[in-house]
């Protein structure tokens, strides 16, 4: 029985957030204030646009449009310096495990992600040739909890939405699983993200039996 599993990138495969928040964080401490890793978990999942928006209200600073966009690109600059250092070493435990299961029972596997940045990421970490489909911040319009992105990414797989199964970290993810019709994994904190249909702290958690279960 043919599923399509859809990963989140951020928290789901790769630990990113840790370098978004540096990079943020030199951001804010050029403008004049501080950026705390707790204010960084509300950015998890959400756009860099909107990121940049909160930032900005945080440090109740007023921006020109110009300056906005040239603060966009500096962050960016900024987090593409630690993105090039990354590699295998930082993929996330027992993705590569869930990633070699799938594949090796004809799983269709996407990507499902909010950033722009997503394919150099895989490339770096070398696990791009897993993905049948990537659906990123290139390719969507509306952010999660929209579920344009899930729908997109079930769309290119060929696999309809009752029969796909997303893999995230953040709220906004979950419900934009839940949104789309699929079946929703949280990964994290089950407290946190206990719209999820299923939870697992981490994917060694998961029962060896649990996506054998799934596409039976
Ligand atoms: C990720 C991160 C967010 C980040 C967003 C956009 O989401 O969790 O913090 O702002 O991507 O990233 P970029 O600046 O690279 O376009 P996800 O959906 O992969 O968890
Ligand atoms: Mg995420």
């Amino acid at each position: 029985n043919k599923k399509g599993f859809i990963f989140d990138l951020d928290g789901v495969i790769v630990d990113t957030a840790k370098y978004h928040y540096l990079a943020w964080k030199k951001l804010a401490n050029q403008l004049g204030f501080d950026f705390t890793e707790e204010q960084n978990e509300m950015f998890k999942g959400v756009s860099r646009k909107r990121c940049l928006e909160i930032l900005l209200e945080i440090g109740d600073i007023k921006a020109t449009q110009e300056q906005f966009d040239t603060w966009m690109v500096e962050k960016n600059v900024d987090y593409l310096q630690y993105i090039d250092k990354m590699d295998a070493s930082e993929i996330l435990p027992d993705v590569k495990k869930v990633l070699e299961f799938l594949v090796a029972n004809k799983q269709p596997i996407a990507l499902g992600s909010a950033s722009k940045n997503a394919q150099p990421i895989l490339e770096k970490v070398g696990l791009l040739p897993y993905f049948d489909s990537i659906v990123d911040g290139n390719n969507v319009t509306k952010a999660k909890p929209d579920p344009e992105v899930f729908l997109i990414a079930a769309k290119q797989l060929g696999v309809t939405p009752e029969n796909c199964v997303v893999f995230e970290d953040a709220v906004a993810g979950i419900e934009a699983a839940n949104n789309a019709n699929m079946i929703s994994i949280g990964i994290g904190d089950e407290n946190v993200l206990n719209k999820a249909d299923y939870n697992f702290k981490d994917f060694t958690e998961m029962p060896s039996d649990f996506l054998s279960n799934l596409i039976k």
